[in-house]
């Protein structure tokens, strides 16, 4: 099956670590409360779910045993392509990061490099990306590579010229624009990272951060590029206008998608472009 070029895949990162449930209460924390995010977010017309998790206190955690258990629940309760974050936190150390691929998921994130994150620093040496990417490739984990910035294409290209192509054959990128220290998230910005993305890219997504979701997403429609939303980055639907439930974040892109002319694609597409190992 090819997957016919007006699909859209719509990614949703529900949580992320950066937002505090006490600062937000309607921030899926909970497994319970993840897994319903994530049912209504399929039905809506997401096909794929960036995953970060939290401990018992809402805080992010990499434990393995949580991992592995939310991996399951959510292959149990939906059919979206489950892709874990190996970014985690700013906060934990490589070596957490590394283990996440023991969980087995479907997918996972991968940074391209090291960004200033606000006041923080995202730490993505160029051991850590060789190491992590020659697991995923030996387990069998489709990797989404994240680039924040421009000088993260080029270290895509480095990778993938050094270590060739990822289990399953196909490059799926994701522009992770706008982060206070990483590309801006503006549509001058996305066409730059588009047009030096590397021959071997056969899908790529975009994703704004706060204000520049819509900027984000109106230009990577423009592009032909596919989208993702989610409370991971963006708290807001318009000025002083919360978000209640990711699902409307979900909502908001199928109706843009409609507009382009472009279909949410389904799991069963989504799993055929991405090549994710039938587990
Ligand atoms: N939480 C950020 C520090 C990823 O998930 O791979 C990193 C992040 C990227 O969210
Ligand atoms: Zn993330």
């Amino acid at each position: 099956m090819t997957v016919p070029t007006d699909r859209l895949l719509i990614t949703v990162a529900p949580t992320g670590a950066e937002t505090a449930k006490d600062d937000v209460p309607q921030l899926p924390t909970t497994l319970e409360e993840l897994v319903e995010t994530a049912r209504r977010c399929e039905a809506a017309g997401a096909a794929m779910v960036h995953v970060h998790i939290r401990d018992d206190a809402h805080r992010p955690t990499l434990d393995l045993g949580r991992l592995t258990a939310t991996v399951e629940a959510l292959r149990e309760a939906t059919d979206l392509v489950v892709q874990l974050s190996t970014g985690g936190s700013v906060h934990d150390p490589l070596e957490r990061r590394l283990k996440v691929l023991d969980a087995e998921p479907d997918a996972c994130s991968l940074t391209m490099g090291t960004t200033n994150f606000g006041d923080d620093v995202f730490s993505n040496p160029w051991p850590f990306i060789t190491e992590l990417y020659q697991l995923s490739q030996e387990r069998e984990v489709v990797p989404e590579f994240e680039l924040f910035d421009l000088g993260h294409v080029a270290s895509l290209r480095r990778l993938l010229a050094t270590y060739g192509l990822p289990y399953g054959g196909r490059v799926h990128v994701d522009l992770v624009m706008g982060v206070p220290g990483g590309m801006p998230g503006t549509a001058d910005a996305l066409v730059a990272a588009v047009g030096a993305l590397p021959a071997e890219v056969t899908s790529w997504s975009a994703t704004g951060i706060g204000r520049s979701t819509l900027a984000v997403a109106l230009a990577s429609l423009s592009k032909g590029g596919h989208l993702r939303v989610g409370m991971e980055d963006v708290l807001t639907l318009a000025k002083g206008v919360p978000v209640e439930h990711n699902v409307q974040l979900v909502d908001r892109v199928v109706e843009l998608g409609r507009l382009a002319q472009r279909v949410p694609m389904t799991t069963n597409e989504a799993r055929e472009l991405l090549q994710v190992r039938p587990r």
